[in-house]
């Protein structure tokens, strides 16, 4: 079975979106619950015992603040510091490197922009690259189940121009997107009222915009999906092999 696939069964069954198995392909990590391979202690050493200032050691200080706001361990956080360096000795990810893995992920589709929106959502400080620690938060966020903190991405990710609300026109953006991602013979398979981008964005919208006032902050969209499944699926897309 092939990487893709693996991670495809995996992401499924921990709810994982495939963003975050787009992080697990850069980093070469087999799938989220595989023991790691090192030891703590040969992983963690202390930054100032570091002879080569290049030997590709997280810092101290991002390695308390990802521990402090990510569920990962400090020995997981390491690890993937060091696969990080490896696959990107630049410290950075790009848009175009970002969007070429997306297009490896999703082969019979077109994720293009669905990549750009999702890169947009973890690039929280608007350089156009992302560090190490928008990776990880982004790794967090993503590969949670449901929870607020997923819910939280998907919010940032609907909210294009990120000015705190959610429009009709940012959701038909983004299931625009997402519609772009779906394979021809799924959406074949889709049911009359949602088998289109448009109509998909009208069934999600009209979950959402309950008071009719034309956006949607971030605790109305989270509870909007917290108490209705269909928004829950709408809002993403998770292949069906
Ligand atoms: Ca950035
Ligand atoms: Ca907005």
């Amino acid at each position: 079975m092939d990487l893709k696939f693996r991670l495809l069964r995996h992401s499924s069954e921990l709810h994982v979106d495939p963003a975050a198995a787009v992080f697990y392909i850069y980093c070469l990590k087999p799938c989220p619950t595989d023991a790691l391979p090192l030891s703590r202690s040969s992983l963690v050493r202390p930054a100032a015992a570091m002879g080569n200032a290049k030997s590709g050691v997280v810092s101290k200080e991002i390695l308390e603040d990802l521990k402090l706001n990510t569920k990962f361990s400090e020995t997981e956080i390491v690890q993937w510091y060091e696969n990080f360096k490896k696959q990107c000795p630049s410290g950075r990810i790009s848009q175009e490197e970002f969007q070429a893995i997306y297009s490896k992920f999703f082969q019979e589709s077109d994720a293009k922009s669905y990549a750009q929106h999702v890169f947009r959502s973890f690039d929280t400080n608007d350089d156009g690259t992302l560090d190490f620690k928008e990776y990880i938060i982004a790794l967090h966020m993503t590969s949670t189940g449901k929870t607020n903190r997923k819910l939280e991405w998907a919010f940032s990710l609907f909210d294009v121009d990120k000015n705190g609300y959610i429009t009709k026109n940012e959701v038909k953006e983004i299931c625009g997107a997402i519609f772009k991602m779906i394979p021809k013979e799924e959406i074949n398979s889709l049911p009359q009222d949602e088998n289109t981008a448009e109509k998909r964005a009208d069934k999600l919208w009209k979950i959402f915009d309950k008071p009719n006032d034309g956006r949607v902050a971030e605790g109305e969209f989270i509870q909007g999906v917290l108490d209705d499944e269909t928004a829950l699926r709408l809002i993403q897309y998770q292949p069906m092999k």
